[in-house]
């Protein structure tokens, strides 16, 4: 029976078990089955009656996930999508308290452990870590990534998490590492539905998995439609598994085991698992598992009814294939239990889920009635005083079921009101505002990354060491001894991308790593860049260090799904319950022609908050910066300069070892005209137009923001301005791009403005692309002459006289 004990072992063998253990476990089985329907019913209408916002739920989809289910061992892996409650709950990951908790957006962690009421119901995640940031033995609990609300997304993310499998058992070092993998015995489930897999991120990670030949266990719940749209406009015959049979596996050739099983056939369903499992874990095969004929009794979500698109007959076929009815006619016409039985089963179920629900509407409310009648004893106390203030009193006290954010606007109305009368008790209700704000901040604020001591943030810089011999090479070996060093010292770090392996990516930072390290570790991909960073996301998920490449920066755009929904919400979304610290390496900025030259970094600070992104100007502060993240536990995308690998730099003596702080800038030239702030290709212009100004007698101060998130968290380019009290931007990036993200931290959150008696700037590229050739880059890009003439002539408005017109 489901209670609110969680991890009850429901995996086990149906083959090996004697008829008595048998009926138990189908009894239990349709008790887990009877109440997830119950919880689906009630959930619903907690939202129709106004107590929760949105409610989706997984009714008609009961049976096959108890199937799936037994198949699920300690320290398997699923990714998967809202329909999945009854397997969780089947699984002993989720009770239906927390089911519930969710659907209140309770923020309580212990009440709500998948996101603290952060993600909308059916969102579900085991916590990996403990609240120290130290990892659990995830080998000894039953594991689920944090799903993700665009459909297919979780599909990216599964292919790493099989991977990670495969890297377990063959890579006979990693052996000591038992908190993660048990020889790499582990299966990574994967769920999706029907329409989501018209995604072309399904038939990437389709193909990437059967290349990979790693042990993923996708299963397609089918109900033919994807919310009002029928199967005939999702996929081609109509039939995901028909048209993926050319990834069959053959005598010789390596692909897919594919099962095909319908969604109401408790016994059916039981055998597939158990077959399909036991070839995807022993001898590490994908499979895909396609259940068909389920249903969908209470429609897609909260947000519309299906009677509008259903047709009758399709209406009626559903109630008479309803997965828990056909259980019940199997149960009964096999003598396991009576009707009379099994409506007594229906009847407990019935009582113990609205039991749960009032239990858990208790759990959310419980505290904010708390916090309304503090507010309240200390709003009244003012009303005394205040007149208008009665008001705000009457209002909250009517309010039965608040929520925190009445309670808090009543207090903060009161406050306002009340601004004219200076009182003891007005001081002790903005008291109260504070600790309650504190309070919400922690439940609503936090965790965009781990922030554990852990944190890269912790890592101070440690100088690269040079000496008389040291020798000047080319940028990217500098990469390579990096790489080098750090490939020696931990062997959870691996390294892939297209063509990375064989060659050693294509400006050759992981030349010859390959042959010493070993294709387990340094390897090639397709190309397929949603499921490179996927590979990466669920490689760290289960402890590894991955450091994911994409060739171009201007080929992020292909996997920035992946990196805003997944990568960069996984800390924020669970709370820290997750994390992923994985490397993105990219290059980019300058070389040529639209899709090489190109340096969209405001809309990558748009959109991954919760990624650091670090922008060297070199491969030796790259290094530095790799050499930071490592030492970490946060994820970053990395950008080298595309422009910059075969310039010479000095390789240091310690290329594993020195560190670049994240969010520290760098002063790569004094002078008290102005303040120039660059990052990346853009800085050896900046300095070289700043050589031509020094002999027009233009002292220009040179900035290197080096990361961007974080920027400057010393505010040193405030202090610049202390100096100069002029301001200029510059970069590859669009009018209105990262430089208006760094003039806005700049002026606003260093309070530069107070210091300026010039105009800040910007310089940017224009807002095309630019175009290929060395004009197409001159007429489109910042180059030297439009540096020194801007810098010229923002210092000429101030000395006229001094400084001639140049044109
Ligand atoms: C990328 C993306 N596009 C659209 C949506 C909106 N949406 C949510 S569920 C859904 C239908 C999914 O159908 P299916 O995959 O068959 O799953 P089912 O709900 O039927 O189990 C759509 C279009 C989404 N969440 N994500
Ligand atoms: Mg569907």
């Amino acid at each position: 029976m489901i209670d609110a004990n969680k991890n009850s072992d429901n995996a086990f063998e149906t083959s090996e078990l004697t008829f008595d253990d048998f009926k138990k476990m189908v009894i239990n089985d349709y008790d887990i089955a009877f109440k997830s329907r119950q919880a689906s019913i009630l959930g619903r209408r907690e939202v129709l009656t106004g107590k929760a916002k949105f409610g989706i739920f997984g009714d008609g989809k009961e049976v096959a996930q108890l199937a799936m289910s037994k198949a699920f061992k300690v320290g398997d892996w699923r990714a998967g999508y809202y329909r999945d409650q009854t397997f969780m709950f089947a699984s002993g990951m989720l009770t239906i308290k927390e089911l519930f908790a969710q659907l209140y957006a309770n923020p309580n962690i212990e009440q709500e452990p998948a996101s603290a009421g952060r993600q909308m119901n059916g969102h579900f995640a085991t916590r990996c870590l403990n609240s120290d940031g130290s990892w659990k033995n995830l080998t000894e609990i039953k594991n689920s990534s944090s799903d993700i609300s665009p459909t297919s997304g979780q599909m990216a993310r599964l292919v790493g998490l099989a991977y990670a499998s495969k890297l377990y058992r063959q890579n006979t070092e990693l052996q000591d590492f038992k908190h993660f993998s048990v020889s790499g015995n582990e299966v990574a489930f994967g769920t999706i539905g029907n329409a989501s897999t018209s995604e072309g991120l399904f038939f990437e990670a389709i193909n990437a998995a059967g290349v990979l030949q790693i042990p993923m266990a996708i299963s397609v719940w089918d109900d033919n439609y994807g919310i009002s749209v029928p199967a005939k406009y999702q996929t081609t015959k109509e039939d995901i598994s028909e048209i993926l049979k050319g990834f069959q596996r053959e005598e010789g050739k390596p692909g897919f085991e594919i099962f095909k099983v319908k969604g109401w056939d408790y016994v059916a369903l039981c055998e597939t698992y158990e077959k399909a499992i036991k070839v995807c874990r022993e001898e590490h095969v994908p499979v895909l598992i396609h259940v068909t004929e389920v249903t969908q009794p209470l429609g897609h979500s909260t947000s519309g009814s299906h009677e509008r698109y259903k047709s009758q007959e399709r209406l009626a076929w559903e109630k008479e294939f309803d997965c828990l009815v056909k259980m019940k006619e199997w149960i009964i016409s096999s003598a396991i239990l009576t009707e009379e039985e099994i409506e007594n089963i229906e009847e407990e179920g019935k009582k113990f889920v609205k039991a749960v629900l009032r239990e858990a509407w208790a759990d959310v409310t419980t505290e904010i009635k708390k916090e309304k009648q503090e507010a309240l004893a200390l709003i009244d106390a003012i009303a005394n005083e205040v007149e208008d203030v009665k008001k705000v009193s009457l209002i909250l006290k009517s309010e039965v079921d608040p929520l925190r954010k009445e309670v808090i606007s009543a207090v903060r109305k009161t406050i306002r009101l009340s601004r004219n009368q200076p009182s003891e008790n007005r001081n002790q209700l903005i008291n109260w505002y504070h600790k309650e704000l504190e309070a919400n901040k922690e439940r609503y604020n936090t965790k965009l990354f781990s922030g554990t001591q852990l944190s890269p943030l912790n890592i101070k810089s440690i100088k690269p060491i040079y000496t008389e011999d040291s020798k000047m090479i080319d940028g990217r070996e500098v990469l390579n001894a990096c790489f080098d060093y750090n490939f020696s010292k931990n062997p959870l770090i691996v390294a892939f991308g297209e063509d990375l392996g064989n060659i050693g990516d294509v400006n050759q930072g992981f030349a010859g790593l390959q042959t010493k390290y070993g294709e387990l570790r340094v390897v090639d991909t397709g190309i397929r860049e949603m499921t490179i960073i996927g590979q990466g996301l669920g490689l760290a998920q289960r402890g590894f260090r991955p450091i994911a490449e994409i060739q171009y920066l201007d080929y992020v755009t292909f996997a920035l799904n992946i990196l805003s929904d997944d990568l960069a919400t996984l800390s924020y979304r669970t709370k820290a319950g997750q994390i992923a610290p994985m490397i993105v390496r990219t290059r980019g900025h300058r070389l040529e022609g639209i899709w090489h030259a190109g340096s969209p970094i405001g809309m990558l600070l748009n959109s991954i908050k919760g990624i650091h992104l670090c922008l060297p100007r070199n491969m030796t502060q790259a290094a530095g910066m790799y050499n930071t993240l490592l030492k970490g536990d946060e994820p970053a995308l990395v950008i080298e300069c595309l422009n910059a690998y075969r310039l010479k730099e000095r390789l240091p003596e310690n290329p594993g070892e020195f560190t670049i702080a994240l969010g520290e800038v760098e002063i790569l030239r004094e002078g008290a005209d102005i303040t120039v702030v660059s990052y990346g290709s853009t800085l050896k212009l900046v300095l070289e137009a700043a050589e031509e100004l020094a002999a027009y007698g233009i002292n220009a101060e040179v900035i290197d923001a080096q990361t961007l998130m974080p920027f400057d968290l010393a505010m040193d380019c405030r202090k610049s301005l202390e100096k100069t009290n002029k301001l200029l931007i510059i970069d590859e990036d669009v009018p209105g791009g990262a430089s208006a993200f760094i003039l806005r931290d700049i002026l606003e959150r260093q309070n530069g403005y107070y210091y300026l008696d010039a105009k800040p700037e910007t310089l940017t590229a224009k807002p095309h692309r630019t175009p290929y050739g060395s004009d197409g880059d001159y007429f489109s890009k910042p180059s030297i002459d439009d540096i020194v003439e801007k810098i010229y002539e923002i210092i000429k408005i101030e000395k006229p006289t001094e400084f001639a017109p140049i044109f």
